[in-house]
């Protein structure tokens, strides 16, 4: 079959709200933004672990830190699920792991910004998870089935995670003035950077167009933000904790809050490998990296032993 014929079928199929799969013909620029996308997603979700792993052995109770060792090891998974799926893209584990560790790839701005009090994990899950949620809400409609159908699941455990922060800035914004001043602090601290997690606006975003064409993304960088606001800014004013953004306010004819400008040269900054936590962040990743090196080794023996005995 001709290309043009394969490419017309494809965009029927996608026209359709029919699923591609890995062995269906796809254009190879849908295969290479796919297998961006996902991977810089699985690389979060990894890279993502650091800054609540931080707080595991300072959760102030038992019952937090049986949670948030259940919530950074859902993370753990999301980060399986996803190299999984970027693996049906014709892509091997391996040289996903080399992006990361190379710094080749990009991972989420956000996760380059320190952990500095126990508010921060609540701040994280309530804001970080959030925004997450928002935008893997509607990469449930991904045209990619493998990757839709990872998203499915992800979702499920991030509305936990989400909750579970929320519930611990609910609790600290309610307890003693010195609580309630920490809370104020890790909100005034991560609401930008969570903003900035949805990308660039519209207008700047590069892959924007083709993905919205082919249904990769579904909703665009801008409106996957403000639904964020939108909902995050009732949140706060229910806890009785303030937005660090004097501009946010309802608009009555919009119908959406109204928010101020993003600083996109601290974007970029972080972006450039220069934020706060990006060069300790990576030496975290290459030292796991290094030190389960016997691992891998001793499970390619154990297969090697197993695959021999099998022939024998
Ligand atoms: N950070 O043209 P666009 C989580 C890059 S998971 C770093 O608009 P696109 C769970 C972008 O890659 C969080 N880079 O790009 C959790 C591109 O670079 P490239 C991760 C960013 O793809 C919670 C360039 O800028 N979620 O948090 C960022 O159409 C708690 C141009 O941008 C996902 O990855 C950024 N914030 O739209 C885990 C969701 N924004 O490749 C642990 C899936 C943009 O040309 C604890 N991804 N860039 O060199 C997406 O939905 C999209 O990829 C966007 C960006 C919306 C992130």
């Amino acid at each position: 079959m001709q290309d043009a014929e394969q490419l017309a079928r494809f965009e029927r199929a996608i026209a359709a709200e029919e699923k591609v799969e890995p062995r269906d013909w796809m254009p190879d620029k849908y295969r290479a933004n796919l297998i961006r996308q996902i991977s810089q997603h699985a690389h979060s979700e990894v890279v993502g672990q650091l800054p609540e792993g931080n707080w595991i052995t300072r959760a102030p109770s038992l019952r937090r830190k049986a949670i948030l060792l259940a919530k950074v090891q859902d993370e753990a998974g999301h980060g399986l699920y996803l190299y999984s799926a970027t693996e049906t893209l014709g892509v091997t584990r391996e040289e996903l792991q080399d992006d990361l560790l190379s710094g080749r790839a990009k991972y989420a701005s956000i996760f380059n910004y320190p952990t500095l009090s126990w508010a921060d994990v609540g701040a994280i899950g309530w804001l970080v998870d959030g925004a997450a949620i928002v935008n893997q809400i509607s990469l449930c409609r991904t045209s990619y089935g493998p990757y839709a159908r990872a998203m499915v699941r992800i979702c499920k455990e991030e509305s936990f995670h989400q909750r579970q922060g929320f519930e611990i800035m609910q609790t600290l914004a309610a307890g003693s003035p010195a609580q309630k001043a920490m809370a104020q602090d890790a909100l005034d601290r991560w609401w930008w950077p969570t903003l900035m997690m949805f990308g660039p606006h519209d207008a700047e975003s590069a892959h924007s167009q083709q993905s919205m064409q082919w249904k990769i993304k579904r909703q665009s960088n801008d409106e996957l933000r403000q639904k964020f606001v939108d909902q995050t800014a009732e949140q706060a004013a229910h806890i009785g904790l303030v937005v660090p953004d004097p501009a946010l306010r309802w608009n009555a004819a919009r119908r959406h809050y109204d928010f101020g400008a993003i600083d996109w040269a601290e974007f970029q900054r972080v972006l450039g490998g220069n934020g706060p936590c990006n060069r300790a962040r990576l030496a975290a990743r290459r030292k796991a990296h290094a030190d389960g090196a016997w691992v891998r080794e001793a499970m390619l023996a154990h297969a090697a032993k197993q695959a021999a005995r099998a022939a024998a």
